[in-house]
Formats: C-alpha cells, sequence, structure tokens
C-alpha cells in the first residue's frame, strides 16, 4: 500500500473540474484517504515547490498556484504514485496521452490541472507539508 499527494490546481478549481479529477479517482480504484481545500499564500506555495526555486518559472509558478483555492488530497492505493501519475499525463499537455486529466483538460504547461508526487519519497515530505497523521484516515 502507498500513498501519494494530489493537487486540484487553482485552474482546475476555478473551471468546476473537482468533481471529474475525483470520479477518475474513484472509477480507477484510487482511495481517497483525506481532502480539503486551501487557499495558499505566496509563502506557502514557495515552501511546497522550493526544489523548483532556481527554476524560471518558480516566481509565475508559485504565483499562479497561490490564485485560488486548490483541492489537496491524500491518495492511497497499490502502487499510486505511478497509477495517478498515469491518469494525469505528462507535465507537457501536449505530449498527454490521449484519455489523461491534462490531456483533456489543460491549457498550458503551468495551468496543467492537477499535480501529484513523483516518488515515495516526495510523497512523504508533500503530504507531511498538508496533513497531519490525524487527518488521514
Ligand atoms: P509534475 O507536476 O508533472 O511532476 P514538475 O514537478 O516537473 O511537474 O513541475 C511542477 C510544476 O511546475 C508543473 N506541474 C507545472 O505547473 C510547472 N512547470 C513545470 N515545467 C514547467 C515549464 N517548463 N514552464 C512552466 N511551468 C512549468
Amino acid at each position: 500500500m502507498e500513498r501519494t499527494l494530489s493537487i486540484i490546481k487553482p485552474d482546475g478549481v476555478k473551471r468546476g473540474l473537482i468533481g471529474e479529477v475525483i470520479k477518475r479517482l474513484e472509477a480507477n480504484g484510487i482511495r481517497i484517504a483525506a481532502m480539503k481545500m486551501i487557499h495558499m499564500t505566496k509563502e506557502v506555495a514557495q515552501g511546497f515547490y522550493a526544489v523548483h526555486k532556481e527554476k524560471p518559472f518558480f516566481d509565475s509558478l508559485t504565483d499562479f498556484m497561490s490564485s485560488g483555492p486548490i483541492v489537496v488530497m491524500v491518495l492511497e492505493g497499490e502502487d499510486v504514485i505511478k497509477r495517478y501519475r498515469e491518469l494525469m499525463g505528462a507535465t507537457n499537455y501536449k505530449e498527454a496521452k490521449p484519455g489523461t486529466i491534462r490531456a483533456d483538460f489543460a491549457t498550458d504547461i503551468e495551468k496543467n490541472v492537477v499535480h501529484g508526487s513523483d516518488a515515495p519519497e516526495t510523497a512523504k515530505t508533500e503530504i507531511a507539508y498538508f496533513f497531519s497523521e490525524l487527518e488521514i484516515c
């Protein structure tokens, strides 16, 4: 059993895609172990994306991620990190496979609707950034 962090980004929330993303998770047998809606400050977004702080897109990414409410979830299941990333599709929506969330809904490499942890260690850190153990069911 594995856990991963999922975020429905501000573009996904604004465009009414919360239900669509959750429907795809549940239809694929992924269990939601925790969920909440928050509006990150710029500082909180900078902390979350600290690994990208040298990247040219860091300022714009953290502006975008703090521009509106997001839905953060802990997902649980066998091999869920990989399975959820397959459902999301490639970071660049133009390269995402048809039928993935990003291929179907993303409009931009930055505004790409969803986030998912990329490895067990990052999943652990990212989950702890938003949730205490008590909040994970
Ligand atoms: P992923 O979310 O697919 O794991 P990361 O971790 O490489 O992708 O990038 C984090 C976020 O930064 C992406 N979800 C996307 O919003 C943004 N991003 C990544 N690469 C670029 C880029 N070349 N230009 C603008 N934004 C980017």
